[in-house]
């Protein structure tokens, strides 16, 4: 019988392969193989091959359960469902910056219960389950507390649309003024994990979907954060803030008057 760590455990194995399969092949100067939403949405060989690792794995152990990959979409039906991102911050990926990461987190009933991001190039894997904690490297993981707004490093993102850029930039000069400083990493599942280990304060983000925030929003909540959209709604594609509770409301008392969830 699996257990939540018994699903985390296997999402850390399967990420950690994914990974070591690109670690291997990444071509100097990945190539581009199509694009998306817009021109700079890129998807390369290496992310339909990870995601494809990733399916041949999940189906070998677990054949019943359902999965949904950011390349490949929906499969299957079961009460268990594999979320993958298989190349979580392409653009990172493509350019050889350090954060891109493999993200697969395992849904329960539609609760995700489990989770691991391994960010490839630092050597991390941070792993989840629910009600058991968050971990990186056999420490237990605590997200910063008692930071106050105008002394946290808040991480955030881009979407590839210049409209939803745009507000996203109007946004952001009412966020600066008010924060220590800005981050963009370039990956939301790694931005997560930042917040799961103390290394930003807080995150928010519109546009990133199920499959990048998934097992990384676990890490967090795990590490101790909430996670959430804005007046008591839940977390999604709309936007996704995250910190630890106190920062987390004063976060989005910040944005809620800046109208974030809107596009140009
Ligand atoms: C990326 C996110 C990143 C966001 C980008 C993009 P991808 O995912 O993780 O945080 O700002 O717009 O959505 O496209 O690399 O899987």
């Amino acid at each position: 019988m699996e257990t939540f760590v018994t699903f985390a455990q296997l999402a850390e194995e399967i990420a950690r392969e994914a990974g070591e399969m690109l670690v291997a092949k990444r071509p100097a100067r990945p190539e581009v193989l199509a694009t998306k939403s817009s021109p700079t949405d890129v998807v390369t060989a290496l992310d339909r091959a990870s995601e494809e690792l990733i399916r041949t794995r999940i189906r070998t152990v677990r054949p019943d359960d359902a999965i949904l990959g950011e390349e490949g979409g929906s499969t299957g039906d079961g009460r268990v469902r594999w979320i993958v991102d298989p190349i979580d911050g392409t653009v990172n990926f493509l350019y050889g910056l350090p954060d891109w990461a493999v993200s697969i987190a395992v849904e329960i009933d539609g609760e995700v219960v489990a989770g691991a991001v391994n960010v490839v190039p630092r050597g991390e894997v941070f792993t989840a389950a629910r009600g058991e904690g968050a971990w990186l490297a056999g420490e237990r993981l605590h997200c910063n507390t008692g930071v106050p707004l105008n002394r946290a490093l808040i991480a955030t993102g881009f979407g590839y649309d210049a409209g939803r850029r745009r507000v996203q930039a109007e946004v952001l000069a009412g966020v600066l003024p008010a924060v220590r400083d800005i981050r963009r990493g370039g990956s939301a599942a790694a931005d997560l994990c930042s917040v799961a280990a103390g290394r930003v304060d807080g995150y928010y983000e519109r546009g990133p979907q199920t499959w990048d925030y998934s097992a990384g929003g676990l890490v967090a909540v795990e590490a101790g954060a909430r996670i959430g959209g804005l007046n008591g709604r839940p977390h999604g594609p709309g936007l996704t803030v995250c910190a630890a509770p106190g920062l987390f409301e004063e976060l989005c008392d910040l944005l809620a008057p800046l109208d974030p969830e809107r596009d140009a």
